[in-house]
């Protein structure tokens, strides 16, 4: 059955994109399945993250940039959107306004747009996002736009899942230098300052350059000491004053996108980037494992008996830690 909703995404049946993206989204175990299937279909897509603090203007620019990518010529470019809420994607007046803002996107087969709900758990978010983008990736949208609020934990996870990621800031909003601190700058590949019709947009933008004139470029990898050279010139990330409810500025984002992504693959940044991002969904994948199997047997285990035994100083966290970790290697070898 999942084979068959695999096969009706691979021809982007918009239906089975939508139930796919809700098994992946639900922790579903066909959702597993089904992913196993599109694997092998993933990675040709660009994926952009989008993430700053609430209302700069995400989703109106994400919205403008793929209408764009959708108008250009001579080869228009198919696009889905994930938009990550943090909170609820129900009850969110942010997300009603999104949806307005998208609709001129609406009735438009080259456009898919989800929004995401978060999951709570640590890591959950990523886990869901990353898969679902993978859905969107196997489905042949060139290009998959994630949005997220900037909120801590989650642009750090966003950084990880995206190609490319685009920090956007607006001024007038007081906390660009909380940004800085959060050191958001650190993942930009590339910044936007959008409102650029308000006060202080130039002045945000000068100094957001002069932060990155001081910061050090982003290495990929081992050969981050090795001496420049034409394959592994670094990327200098551009800081872009865009008016997105007016559409200026989209065509330099747009641009950039492709500089980057022609950048990437040049210095082999772009599978450096999949490697990583792979290994840590590969790590997520064996603790959650771990997790789920700990949650069932710490009990049997006697994890209450050892708990009262550390409270009376009987025995160190450490040492308990150890036994359970033996009693659980010992089922795992009677098993197999
Ligand atoms: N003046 C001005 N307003 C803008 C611009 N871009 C977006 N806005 C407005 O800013 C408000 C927030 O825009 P959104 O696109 O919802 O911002 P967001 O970053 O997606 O917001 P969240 O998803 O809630 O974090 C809306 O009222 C937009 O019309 C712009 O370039 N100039
Ligand atoms: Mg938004």
């Amino acid at each position: 059955m999942s084979r068959d909703l695999a096969q009706r995404v691979l021809q982007g049946e918009r239906r089975a994109l939508a139930r796919a993206l809700s098994l992946v989204e639900n922790d579903a175990p066909e959702g597993e399945a089904l992913l196993e299937a599109l694997f092998p279909h993933t990675g040709r897509a660009h994926l952009v993250g989008f993430t700053g603090p609430p209302g700069v203007g995400k989703s109106t620019l994400v919205a403008r940039l793929a209408r764009y990518f959708r108008r250009e010529a001579p080869s228009p470019r198919t696009v889905g959107i994930l938009a990550v809420d943090p909170t609820s994607p129900f009850t969110g007046g942010a997300l009603l306004g999104d949806r307005i803002r998208m609709r001129d996107l609406a009735g438009d087969p080259g456009v898919f747009i989800r929004s995401m709900a978060s999951r709570g758990a640590v890591g959950g978010l990523a886990r869901n996002t990353a898969a679902a983008a993978q859905v969107l990736d196997a489905a042949g949208f060139d290009l998959v736009f994630i949005e997220t609020v900037g909120a801590g934990q989650a642009e750090v996870e966003i950084a990880r899942l995206a190609h490319t990621v685009v920090v956007v800031q607006a001024p007038g909003l007081g906390d660009e230098i909380q940004a800085l601190k959060a050191g958001i700058l650190e993942i930009a590949d590339i910044l936007v300052v959008n409102k650029a019709d308000r006060p202080g947009a130039q002045q945000l933008a000068r100094t957001l350059e002069n932060w990155l004139g001081r910061r050090t470029p982003k290495g990929e990898g081992p050969d981050d000491a090795s001496p420049a050279s034409a394959s592994n010139t670094p990327w200098i990330p551009p800081v872009l004053l865009v008016t997105a409810t007016q559409g200026e500025g989209i065509p330099q984002i747009a641009q950039s996108l492709k500089e980057h992504a022609a950048h990437l693959k040049r210095t082999g940044a772009w599978q450096e980037r999949e490697r990583r991002r792979f290994e840590s969904e590969l790590r997520e994948r064996v603790l959650l494992t771990f997790w789920r199997r700990w949650e069932t047997r710490a009990k049997q285990l006697g994890l209450s008996q050892l708990l009262e035994r550390i409270l009376k100083r009987e025995i160190s966290p450490q040492r308990a830690a150890e036994t359970l970790l033996r009693q659980m290697w010992s089922d795992q070898e009677t098993k197999g």
